[in-house]
């Protein structure tokens, strides 16, 4: 390669590199689809995640741990610790893990000859890298499972300081619940683990934004948008583990709106808690409400005891939803070529500056 071209691409990451902040994700990919869709845009904008950390969470974590590593080894990041939350019980025969069977021929051992890095004492692993957070080194952290690996580590650690830790999460529901519920349902984050979400609601985080499903539930792409996002070889990542996940049970959730691998998406909860990050006015509305988990699972309003919680509480228009969605389907199409547009673009000016200039010389000299 050109050193000019070197020293771009160096450039490049180094931009990348300076305006991201370092990112933890807790997740418990596998079972619903949401979770495989908010990585992938994640690791799809490393202009705002250095994603450092991934934990998987509940029930057999080899298997979930299997679907992170294949999606990181796409991305060629296998700088990306992936750490193992220990196994729970399965108390959710019909919560099955559907995804794995795209990721099964793909061993954590494999992983890790490709480079790729595995910790199997996952909630220590997640303890050493909440503490690298300083007040100089504000950390993201992605919550999109039950909170499981989270909630051992704040409680064996009650004086764990995270005030230099920005929390997105999905979890609750205040005023609507699943589908067609117009009252409040006990959310499967919080239900799962009903413990943990007391603990991290109870927190003191730089800033808490959540994703409830008063919000998440409507967050499904379908028509045009989703239909241009099929045309492009890009989607083939999304498009593969999502057709799996359907055939295997996937099909069976009820949803606001109909879906398939080629008609659009099921309601992609967690996806939102990834989007939270940008902070979109434009489309979403939300309020900082005192909010408190009770011991039923309930989110609720607690002027007194409440912990601000910036809550997502609908979106600004009809459109807005889809609006997102253009977005988001844009950034991933567009992901791992974004350092190459940026150097194709610096070629094609310094290009068009040289032509300029003979040009104007030989107009100068005729
Ligand atoms: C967990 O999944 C792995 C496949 O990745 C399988 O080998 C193992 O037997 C499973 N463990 C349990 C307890 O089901
Ligand atoms: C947590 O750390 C911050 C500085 O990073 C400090 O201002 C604050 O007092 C600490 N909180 C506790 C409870 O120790
Ligand atoms: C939700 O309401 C719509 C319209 O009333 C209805 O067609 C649909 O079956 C309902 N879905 C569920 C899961 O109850
Ligand atoms: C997708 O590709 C097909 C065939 O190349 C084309 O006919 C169709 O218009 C495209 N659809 C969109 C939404 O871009
Ligand atoms: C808020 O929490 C306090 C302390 O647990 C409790 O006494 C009070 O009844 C709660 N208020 C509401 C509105 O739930
Ligand atoms: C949005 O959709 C709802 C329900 O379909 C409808 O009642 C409402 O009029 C729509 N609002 C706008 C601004 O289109
Ligand atoms: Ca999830």
């Amino acid at each position: 390669m050109p050193l000019i071209l070197q020293v771009l691409l160096f450039y490049c990451t180094l931009l990348f590199t300076l305006s991201s902040i370092p990112t933890i994700i807790e997740t418990d990919i596998g079972s619903d689809y949401d979770d495989q869709f908010a990585l992938i845009y994640l690791l799809s904008r490393p202009d705002l995640f250095d994603l450092k950390l991934v934990v998987v969470s509940t029930y057999n974590t080899t298997a979930r741990g299997q679907i992170v590593a294949k999606t990181l080894a796409a991305f060629n990041r296998y700088d990306v610790t992936l750490a193992l939350g220990r196994y729970t019980e399965n108390n959710w025969p019909e919560n099955n893990i559907w995804e794995y069977e795209w990721a099964k021929d793909y061993t954590l051992e494999e992983f890790q000859q490709h480079g790729g890095k595995v910790e199997y004492d996952g909630e220590s692993a997640l303890l050493q890298e909440l503490l690298k957070s300083t007040t100089t080194n504000v950390y993201n952290f992605i919550q999109i499972s039950p909170v499981t690996s989270l909630g051992h580590v704040l409680k064996q650690n009650s004086n764990l300081n995270l005030t230099n830790v920005r929390l997105f999460a999905m979890a609750g529901s205040i005023y609507q619940g699943y589908v067609n519920q117009t009252s409040a349902d006990i959310e499967y984050n919080i239900l799962n683990n009903i413990p943990g979400a007391q603990l991290m609601f109870k927190k003191k985080w730089k800033e808490f934004m959540l994703a409830s499903l008063d919000c998440t539930k409507y967050f499904q792409f379908n028509g045009p948008i989703w239909q241009q996002f099929l045309n492009h070889s890009m989607s083939k990542l999304i498009l593969d583990s999502f057709k799996i996940w359907y055939e295997n049970g996937g099909k069976h959730l009820d949803t606001l709106q109909p879906y398939s691998p080629l008609f659009g998406t099921s309601a992609l909860h967690d996806l939102l808690a990834v989007y939270l990050v940008i902070n979109d006015r434009n489309t979403i509305i939300s309020e900082e409400l005192p909010l408190i988990i009770t011991d039923q699972g309930y989110t609720i309003i607690n002027k007194s005891t409440g912990m601000p919680v910036q809550t997502c509480l609908r979106f600004k228009t009809n459109e807005s939803v889809n609006e997102i969605g253009a977005i988001i389907l844009n950034t991933i199409i567009n992901a791992r070529s974004e350092c190459t547009t940026i150097y194709v673009n610096i070629f094609l000016s310094v290009f068009s500056l040289f032509i300029g200039i003979i040009a104007t010389f030989s107009q100068q000299y005729r």
